[in-house]
C-alpha cells in the first residue's frame, strides 16, 4: 500500500520516521521521490491540482496537509475519492496560543505601549478586568470552540456566532444571518476562524464593522479573502475600530507597498498562526487511515456540498 507526502519540505522527514516507525507495511513515499504514480493509493498535499489528481488513477482518499481546504479545487477531485481536512492537536494548540497571544495584547493595550516606547512616553493605561470585555468568534467548528474554551479561563465574556446553532458551555451562541447583528453589538474584540466559502468571502465588511460597537478590535486567522481590505482601512481611519490583527491577508504574501504593513493600526503576521505539526499529526492520519481501511468514518471528512 502506497501513500505519498507532497507538502512542506522540511517536514517531510518527520513524516517518513514516523511512519517508518508505526506503519512497517505501508510504503510511505516524499515527493519528488514519488515512484509509479498507479501505486499510489493515499496522497497527503497542500495543493492537489487537477493534472496531478489525474496523474494518480489508483488514489483513495487524498488528505490536506492543512486545516483549510478553500485552496483545493474539488471538481479536479473525482466524486468517489474523500477529500479529508486535518484535524490535529498541533494546529488545535497553535491557534489557542497564537489567538490568546492576540487577545490579550489587545486587552492590556500591548500596541499603544509599543507606540509609545519610541518617545519615551510613559503613560500607564487603565487595566480594565478581562471580564468587562467580550470576545466573539466566528466560527464555532473545531478551532473556534478550542480557542473559546481556553479564553474562558482568562474570564473574558464569551459569545460565539455559527452557520448552523452550536452551544458551548460559558459561551453565549448565535446562529444564521438572522442572529449576527445581535451577536456583533457585544463584541469588543471579533475573531474571524470561519471556513473561506462562497457565503463567507468578504464577510468581514463595512457591515460587520458598522455593527461592532465603537473601539471594537478584530482578529482575522481564517482566510484574507474573509476580508474587505478598504472597508478595514476606511473602519480604522474613521476611529470607529480600533485594531486589526491579522495573520491572513489577501494576496499572500503581502508586497511591500501593500497599505497594511505601514498602518499604525494593523499588526500583520505571515500565515504562521498555527501549522501543522508532523509529530502530532503523523498519528491522527495513521488512525484515518486505519479507519479507511476499516471502512469507518474518516476523522475531518469534507462536505463537498458545504464546502468544508
Ligand atoms: C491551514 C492553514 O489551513 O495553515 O492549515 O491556514
Amino acid at each position: 500500500m502506497s501513500i505519498l507526502y507532497r507538502s512542506d519540505a522540511p517536514r517531510a522527514a518527520a513524516w517518513a520516521s514516523y511512519f517508518a516507525e508505526h506503519a512497517t507495511d505501508l510504503d510511505f513515499r516524499v515527493w519528488p521521490d514519488a515512484g509509479n504514480l498507479e501505486e499510489v493509493e493515499y496522497l497527503i498535499a497542500w495543493q492537489a491540482p487537477a493534472e496531478f489528481i489525474a496523474a494518480l488513477p489508483n488514489l483513495k482518499v487524498l488528505f490536506s496537509s492543512g486545516a483549510g481546504i478553500d485552496h483545493v479545487d474539488f471538481s479536479a477531485i473525482p466524486e468517489h475519492i474523500p477529500i479529508v481536512r486535518m484535524v490535529e492537536p498541533g494546529i488545535i494548540d497553535g491557534m489557542i496560543e497564537y489567538v490568546s497571544l492576540a487577545v490579550l495584547a489587545l486587552h492590556r493595550d500591548f500596541f499603544d505601549y509599543v507606540s509609545m516606547q519610541p518617545t519615551g512616553t510613559w503613560d500607564p493605561l487603565e487595566v480594565p478586568p478581562a471580564s468587562s470585555r467580550t470576545v466573539g468568534v466566528m466560527g464555532l467548528g473545531v478551532l473556534g470552540k478550542a480557542v473559546l474554551e481556553r479564553l474562558a479561563t482568562f474570564g473574558f465574556r464569551l459569545r460565539g456566532w455559527n452557520r448552523s446553532p452550536r452551544q458551548i458551555v460559558g459561551v453565549e451562541s448565535f446562529a444564521g444571518t438572522d442572529q449576527l447583528q445581535q451577536f456583533l453589538v457585544g463584541c469588543d474584540i471579533l475573531i474571524c476562524l470561519l471556513p473561506l466559502t462562497e457565503a463567507t468571502a468578504g464577510i468581514l465588511d463595512r457591515k460587520i464593522f458598522s455593527s461592532l460597537p465603537k473601539g471594537a478590535s478584530i482578529i482575522n486567522v481564517a482566510r484574507g479573502l474573509h476580508l474587505v481590505n478598504e472597508d478595514l482601512l476606511e473602519a480604522l481611519n474613521s476611529g470607529h475600530l480600533s485594531r486589526a490583527i491579522l495573520d491572513v491577508t489577501d494576496p499572500e504574501p503581502m508586497p511591500p507597498e501593500h497599505p497594511f504593513w505601514r498602518h499604525p493600526r494593523i499588526f500583520v503576521t505571515p500565515h504562521v498562526a498555527s501549522m501543522t505539526q508532523p509529530e502530532t499529526a503523523a498519528p491522527i492520519l495513521l488512525d484515518n487511515l486505519r479507519r479507511h481501511w476499516r471502512g469507518e468514518p474518516l476523522i475531518g471528512l469534507i462536505d463537498r456540498s458545504r464546502g468544508y
